[in-house]
């Protein structure tokens, strides 16, 4: 701020200087407000990765910016699809991925929302991608590498389905990002493995969940169980009666009120 200060107070009585001086760039805003995860170059255009923290296991928002190289601009009206990837040395796997979009219809950005099932220590995270430049045109190929961490409290749990015993279920918590005392909105998802390459969302089953404080023996008033919303997110309401430790436990039914799951939970400290 006081760099910015100095110059307009030097320049203001210029009349030459022109009024772009230091007013951040489209680019140089969003990654301050971003983290730049990866970049890579294909065909001419470079291909900017951001997300609003380090990738983890759980439920991820992607930002995709794409500059073109010869001029240095970013581009707009464009769209890039990624397909999470995961190499094992044995076999490879997709994970849940949403279909991109812009985000609050802003042009300059491509949004794609997906889970990361397992943390890096297991294998090597691939993003491969295709970026289009004019609806029509051949895509152009591209893929970036990507680090994924396990969280210190767990956003995702996996388990087999006790209503069949054969389904591979993936249950991950997204909202509250960051909890505050009170009400908050609280956000699940729903994915199962259907095969290696798809692990589709599940729109059909129901959420009951009741938060504890586990060290203090109680629980709190007016939550709300969750409905569903889209693309396998299930939205309710937790209330934090005070800061600290809490349980969030968990019971998964599906469409004909079976248990799914139960028994399971999210740790949230704040
Ligand atoms: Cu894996």
């Amino acid at each position: 701020m006081a760099v910015a200060i100095a110059a307009l107070s030097f320049t203001s009585c210029d009349k030459n200087s022109n009024t772009d001086f230091d007013i951040p760039s489209y680019e140089e805003k969003f990654a301050e407000a971003h983290l730049k995860v990866n970049e890579v170059t294909a065909d001419g255009y470079t291909v900017q990765l951001f997300a609003d923290e380090e990738l983890f296991v759980g439920y991820n928002r992607l930002y995709f910016l794409v500059k073109e190289n010869a001029t240095g601009e970013l581009i707009k009206d464009f769209s890039v699809k990624v397909t999470p990837m995961m190499d094992m040395g044995m076999m490879m796997h997709t994970s849940p991925n949403e279909v991109p979009s812009n985000p609050d219809n802003d042009m300059m950005v491509i949004q794609q929302n997906m889970v990361f099932i397992m943390p890096s220590t297991a294998g090597t995270w691939n993003l491969e991608g295709e970026l289009t430049l004019n609806e029509g045109d051949t895509p152009i190929a591209f893929d970036i590498p990507v680090s994924v961490v396990e969280k210190t409290d767990s956003r995702m749990l996996t388990f087999m389905s006790d209503a069949d015993s054969v389904t591979k279920l993936f249950l991950i918590l997204d909202e509250p990002l960051i909890p505050v005392v009170g009400e908050n909105e609280i956000v699940f998802g729903i994915y199962k493995r259907e095969s290696m390459m798809s692990f589709p969302a599940v729109e059909d089953y129901s959420i009951e969940f009741e938060p504890e404080m586990p060290t203090m023996g109680h629980g709190s008033p007016n939550n709300v169980n969750p409905t569903y919303m889209d693309n396998g997110l299930y939205t309710g309401v937790v209330n934090f009666t005070m800061t600290g430790y809490w349980r969030i436990n968990v019971v998964l039914k599906d469409a004909s009120r079976n248990v799914v799951k139960e028994g399971i939970s999210f740790d949230v400290n704040f």
